[in-house]
């Protein structure tokens, strides 16, 4: 009989998963006995980076990626990072490490206690099989389920004497699990689209992940619909240099209701409307304003306060709705309007207007950079399917890693991690396994020399002064080139103009740091 390693390697083949995310240790290394030529490990020096590096990978590729963690220790380490996923809806198939099945009762070193509930709630499903024989069945199975809408993380915990036993082989097989949303339901919504005087579309991820680009703008123009952003999409859903497009939610109560009393429909797709960061007393939506939500996560359709919801595929239900609505004769609402003055001394929104003036075309975007992210909003435009990746969770250490991880996805394309000086060092062992793969990354510092999003923060809470946000005293060059990374800094506009043209000029990767007062 095949054994369970040999099984598994071969159905990791048949679901395109021949790249795996790691950080060893003893209890998974017979997983890794005779590591198969057409397989590549890439190593992450910290299970975080790991976590991050992996779903980056899922989201570029739409594919689930294959994580492998040491057993408690690390799977503790990627927690974090694994709340994100959860939150960004990245497809993935953790796996760890567990002591020997014989030696168990004894609490050996290093094992994993309640391995299936240490990750929850963050996955979707977790499993420790009940003999060795079921483990490529098990891994089988959290692909499906990862895979399936609303996609997420799932795990698999593994004894490691199960690797060398006999195994029962998983045929390949198709799933096909996209919704394409209850047509009674959306031909009611047609007929509000079809009669509403001035209805509003708001996107969420969820239309990236559907690659329902097109679709949202096939709808928007032929609706001549405003279209906004939902508040902290993790994803860019709409090109942000279109007449339509109206700009982004902030995660406020009061502004939601204010920058949508216009509309008199609104209907938000792939993503929450009422995403709130601060409480506020007041309604969630305007009083006159019919409002619709479509998504593939139901959990998100129960919550939302109001709004009639409709579970579905994003693309699927924008193209349903463009097909059914036709084409509208109601006036085109007004164009969105820009900053007339470009910034001109050093800042991050100066930093933000020159990324967009040097990137090269089709460049992407991992950005972390929490105060600076309205200047990226105002002056880096992003104007490509699939440019923009963020944390959905708010949780930094993510931006990095992910961008390490898009990169591997997308070889040989440029990417920039755009991070504030804070974020950056919450996974900056990243800097390693982007220099070993060699990849075109440009690392570009906000060096703010603070944690200034929690000074803004503290101001809103009333406070005068905010402990714990000094940053000063980091060499971002010095942490780089430790890393083998090279680094420049820049301090003046001509610097920060070279530093760019020759980071994204460079074919492996580089870090500027932008000192910004
Ligand atoms: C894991 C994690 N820890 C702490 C926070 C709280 N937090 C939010 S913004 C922020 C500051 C980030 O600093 P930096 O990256 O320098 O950006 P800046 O605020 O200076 O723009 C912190 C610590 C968080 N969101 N996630
Ligand atoms: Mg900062």
């Amino acid at each position: 009989m095949e054994s369970v390693r040999d099984i598994t390697i071969a159905l990791l083949r048949d679901l395109g998963m021949t790249r795996i995310f790691g950080n060893p240790g003893s209890t998974e290394l017979p997983m890794f006995r005779d590591f198969p030529a057409d397989f590549d490990y890439v190593l992450g020096l910290q299970e975080a980076t790991v976590l991050a590096m992996a779903d980056g990978h899922a989201q570029a590729t739409r594919n689930a990626a294959l994580v492998n963690l040491h057993s408690s220790a690390g799977v503790g380490h990627a927690l974090g990072n694994l709340f994100t996923a959860y939150k960004n809806q990245a497809p993935l198939v953790v796996t760890a490490g567990q002591q020997a099945r014989a030696i168990l009762p004894f609490e050996p070193f290093l094992h994993a206690e309640r391995p299936t509930e240490f990750p929850r709630p963050f996955v979707k499903w977790a499993c420790e099989p009940a003999r060795a024989a079921d483990v490529p069945r098990a891994i089988a199975r959290a692909y499906h389920i990862a895979m399936t809408p609303p996609s997420g993380p799932c795990f698999v915990s593994i004894p490691v004497d199960d690797w060398d036993q006999p195994g029962e082989p998983v045929q390949p097989r198709m799933l096909a699990t996209r919704n394409p949303g209850d047509r009674a339901a959306l031909d009611q919504l047609t007929q509000q689209l079809r009669s509403a005087r001035s209805p509003a579309l708001v996107l969420g991820a969820g239309v990236a992940r559907d690659q329902g680009w097109d679709a949202a703008i096939a709808l928007a123009e032929a609706q001549r619909a405003c279209v906004y952003v939902a508040p902290f999409a993790s994803r860019n859903v709409f090109p942000e240099t279109h007449s339509l497009f109206c700009g982004f939610l902030k995660p406020s109560r009061g502004e939601i209701v204010s920058r949508l009393a216009r509309h008199d429909l609104v209907i938000a797709i792939g993503g929450p409307l009422n995403l709130y960061h601060t409480e506020a007393p007041g309604p969630h939506l305007p009083a006159d304003t019919a409002s619709w939500i479509i998504d593939d996560n139901p959990n998100l359709l129960s919550w939302a306060p109001s709004a009639n919801a409709i579970l579905a595929d994003s693309r699927m239900a924008l193209t349903y709705l463009a097909e059914t609505a036709g084409e509208s004769r109601r006036a085109m609402p007004h164009p969105s309007t820009r900053s007339a003055t470009p910034p001109s001394e050093m800042s991050d929104r100066l930093a933000m207007a020159r990324i967009a003036a040097l990137r090269p075309a089709g460049a992407i975007i991992i950005e972390e950079a929490p105060s600076s992210r309205s200047a990226m909003q105002e002056w880096l435009p992003m104007i490509a399917p699939d440019s923009f990746y963020t944390t959905a969770s708010g949780g930094l250490g993510y931006a990095l890693p992910a961008a390490v991880g898009v990169g591997l996805a997308r070889r040989g394309e440029r990417v920039i991690a755009l991070l504030g000086d804070g974020s950056a060092m919450y996974s900056i062992q990243a800097l390693f396994s982007a220099a070993k793969a060699a990849l075109p990354l440009s690392v570009l510092i906000i060096a703010n020399r603070r944690y200034q999003a929690l000074e803004q923060f503290g101001r809103h809470f009333g406070l005068d002064h905010v402990e714990g946000t000094d940053l000063s005293g980091i060499d971002f060059c010095a942490i780089a080139q430790g890393h083998g990374v090279a680094a420049r800094r820049a301090e003046t506009p001509a610097e920060l103009d070279a530093a760019l043209a020759w980071s994204f000029g460079e074919g492996g990767p580089t870090l500027v740091e932008v000192v910004v007062p």
